[in-house]
């Protein structure tokens, strides 16, 4: 019998990558999708057939229930979320009911329907929720065992979920592991995000097609890595016999800045300074300024490593955009 995984934000970057994964092993998978037309669904139907889709939503406990009932899983992926910061600051009571509290109502879908000791549950959180105050940690970087001081209402609606699924752990015996990802990206990340958005914009100002890019800060640094590498790790976590919580990150971080730089050199622009404008509209209330993470317990305990690094996670995503965005492939 094939392993069956039930996945929430299938229609998300992570989604993609790990569905990717888990069919490639063998597993039947099972995607939770909301909204009464999602506008994804024609996306995923047609790349994906093979993840079987259920209608449900994170504020919607029955719904929750019923896909657990449907899909009878084996695992049990936690990634949907209202998951951008600055999205977050502007919606903070919906950041909580989703990223917060939608993850006690899917534990208590898991425990009412008797899947409490059955399944292998991960919940995604983040390290959001260092909020980059105490980087002052000589060397290394955050770890499992930092202190946590989160920075935006998406950072502190994490926290719940981190918490509340290490209660279900200790209450209830489930196997329920957290993967506290720093920064992911690739091909796939939503355009919202500053990654995307600069490799979109890079392409699409090397065809011609518009001629700058407005940012907000540009000194933040982030530790950011190829998500298609950070499903592998999500996954190891649920193989493990015994539940934990894992940092995974790169170990090394960067700025905005050095990201347009490189960049901008894969269109062979070297001044990028001449097509970037600040404009306050993308500035936070409250930044976190750096993270670096440490993924050591990873590494030793899971065999855990990423494998792409910061350079060819730039070069790959501009190449991606330059692709998609070349008015020869439009016609
Ligand atoms: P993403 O691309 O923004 O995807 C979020 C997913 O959540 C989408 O499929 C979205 O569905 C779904 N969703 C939103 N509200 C929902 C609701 N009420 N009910 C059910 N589904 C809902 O995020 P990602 O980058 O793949 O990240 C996956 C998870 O890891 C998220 O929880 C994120 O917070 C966390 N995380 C991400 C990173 C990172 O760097 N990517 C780092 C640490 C942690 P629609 O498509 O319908 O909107
Ligand atoms: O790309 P971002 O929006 O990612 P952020 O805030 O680090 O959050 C992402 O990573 C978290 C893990 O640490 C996840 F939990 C979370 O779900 C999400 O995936 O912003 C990165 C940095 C910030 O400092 C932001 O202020 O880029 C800065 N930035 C500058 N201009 C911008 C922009 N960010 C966005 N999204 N758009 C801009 O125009």
């Amino acid at each position: 019998m094939p392993k069956k995984a039930l996945i929430t934000g299938i229609t998300g970057q992570d989604g993609y990558h790990l569905s990717e994964l888990l069919n490639n092993k063998g597993y039947e998978v099972y995607g939770l999708i909301r909204g009464q037309q999602n506008p994804k669904l024609v996306r995923v139907e047609q790349e994906q057939p093979y993840i079987k889709l259920i209608e449900g939503d994170l504020t919607d406990q029955s719904s929750l229930v019923r896909s657990i009932e449907v899909s009878e899983p084996d695992e049990i992926y936690n990634l949907a979320a209202v998951s951008h910061v600055g999205y977050s600051f502007r919606n903070p009571i919906l950041t909580a009911e989703v990223t917060g509290k939608g993850v006690l109502n899917l534990l208590e879908a898991i425990r009412v329907t008797g899947y409490a000791n059955k399944v292998r549950f991960y919940q995604a959180s983040t390290s959001e929720m260092f909020g980059g105050l105490d980087y002052n940690r000589p060397g290394k970087g955050y770890d499992e065992n930092a202190l946590f001081h989160p920075r935006s209402p998406y950072g502190v609606a994490k926290l719940y979920g981190h918490w509340i699924t290490k209660n279900y752990r200790e209450s209830y015996g489930m196997h329920a592991s957290c993967g506290i990802l720093f920064n992911h990206e690739g091909p796939r990340r939503g355009i919202e995000f500053v990654t995307r958005k600069i490799s979109n914009a890079v392409a699409r100002i090397h065809l011609g097609l518009q001629d700058h890019i407005e940012l907000g800060n540009l000194d933040s640094k982030r530790d950011w890595g190829y998500a298609g590498d950070y499903v592998e790790g999500m996954w190891l976590m649920l193989q493990q016999e015994k539940p934990d919580d894992y940092v995974l990150a790169t170990g090394e971080t960067h700025s905005i800045q050095d990201y347009l730089e490189l960049a901008f050199k894969e269109v062979g622009i070297e001044n990028w300074h001449l097509y970037v404008k600040q404009n306050p509209k993308f500035l936070r209330p409250a930044e976190v300024d750096i993270l670096l993470g440490n993924p050591e317990k990873a590494e030793k305990i899971l065999g855990w490593k990423r494998k792409v690094d910061f350079e060819d996670l730039v070069s790959m995503m501009v190449k991606h955009d330059l692709e998609l965005e070349s008015p020869n492939k439009l016609t």
